[in-house]
């Protein structure tokens, strides 16, 4: 089981896809969840490791990886394979 990290926050419409994609695929108690509104050390990480404050970013052992679409797709292939 990879180690992952979900950076959000709930009023984002592109975190809803990747939380859907969480509840799809079963994964959704698998994750960390990350609210950069709340917290905002984890927004200056997300912007220091990626040069970007945008969310949806899920980190998958450690390895941020941007856009919601992708996520999701990531999601649904990873739950194949678990
Ligand atoms: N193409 C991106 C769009 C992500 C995006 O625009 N997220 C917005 C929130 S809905 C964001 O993080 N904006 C910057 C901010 O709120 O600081 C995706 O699909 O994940």
């Amino acid at each position: 089981m990879k180690k992952l990290e979900l950076y959000y926050y709930p009023e984002c419409p592109y975190c809803q896809i990747v939380l859907n994609a969480l509840e799809e695929t079963r994964l959704k108690d698998k994750v960390s969840y990350y609210n950069i509104r709340q917290d905002s050390s984890r927004r200056d990480k997300l912007v220091n490791d990626t040069g970007r404050g945008t969310v949806p970013c899920l980190y998958i052992d450690g390895k941020p990886m941007h856009e919601s679409r992708d996520i999701a797709n990531w999601l649904h292939q990873y739950a194949k394979e678990i």
